[in-house]
């Protein structure tokens, strides 16, 4: 996919704005400060697009993109952010999960994990309910700068053992190297011939 165009459309805060479903989308989901905005940065060739931010828990809505005029990009809420309080934790839980079980034109969710570390409960936790619930999603493990190329190997080894996946069933990358992205980028285009 050659991504020529991509601008901000909305931010949604509650389910009632999601724009008309006129367009296939992509939803980004990670912990906090995984890297998502700067991937998503990465992937259309845009250095501030997408906010980034070395405070974590700063995106509460869903961010929308419109991607070449024909496929949206929805940055999702950063989860296990503990300073915010449970009941606002809740209030955005309850807007992912309904976005997530109710949006038709949702076709993937990148599920965006850290390459240094072992899997956390939070990671575990949302691929188990995207399993559960049948929605389709790809794991990207990134920040793969940090560690060398055997520690790559291993440690997204490690990472498919935990998720019970191979390694055609991800993609290692890092937005600041933009190693991966390419492929990335390959595998919406080829989910996009599908749609
Ligand atoms: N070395 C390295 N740092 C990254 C990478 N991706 C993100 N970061 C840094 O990680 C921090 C959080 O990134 P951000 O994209 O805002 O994370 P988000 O909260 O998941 O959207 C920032 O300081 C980024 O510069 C990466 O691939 N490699
Ligand atoms: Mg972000």
């Amino acid at each position: 996919m050659q991504i020529h165009s991509a601008r901000f459309l909305t931010s949604v805060h509650a389910l009632g704005q999601l724009p008309a479903p006129d367009y296939p989308e992509v939803a980004f989901a990670g912990r906090s400060n995984v890297g998502k905005s700067s991937l998503m940065n990465r992937l259309v060739g845009r250095k501030n697009l997408v906010k980034t931010s070395a405070r974590p828990g700063k995106t509460r809505g869903l961010n929308y993109f419109l991607i070449n005029e024909t496929l949206y990009f929805v940055d999702l809420p950063g989860y296990g952010f503990a300073r915010v309080s449970k009941k606002e934790q809740a209030g955005w839980q309850e807007l992912i999960t309904g976005y997530l079980l109710r949006r038709d034109s949702l076709h993937l969710v990148v599920v965006i994990i850290d390459l240094r570390h072992p899997l956390k409960k939070m990671d575990r936790d949302l691929i188990d309910w995207l399993r559960f619930h049948e929605i389709r999603y790809l794991p990207v493990y990134t920040k793969a700068d940090k560690l060398s190329k055997n520690k790559q190997i291993q440690h997204a080894s490690s990472l498919d053992a935990a998720l019970g996946i191979s390694r055609e069933d991800r993609v290692v990358c890092s937005s600041v190297t933009g190693q991966g992205c390419e492929e990335l980028r390959l595998r919406l285009a080829f989910d996009a011939d599908s749609w």
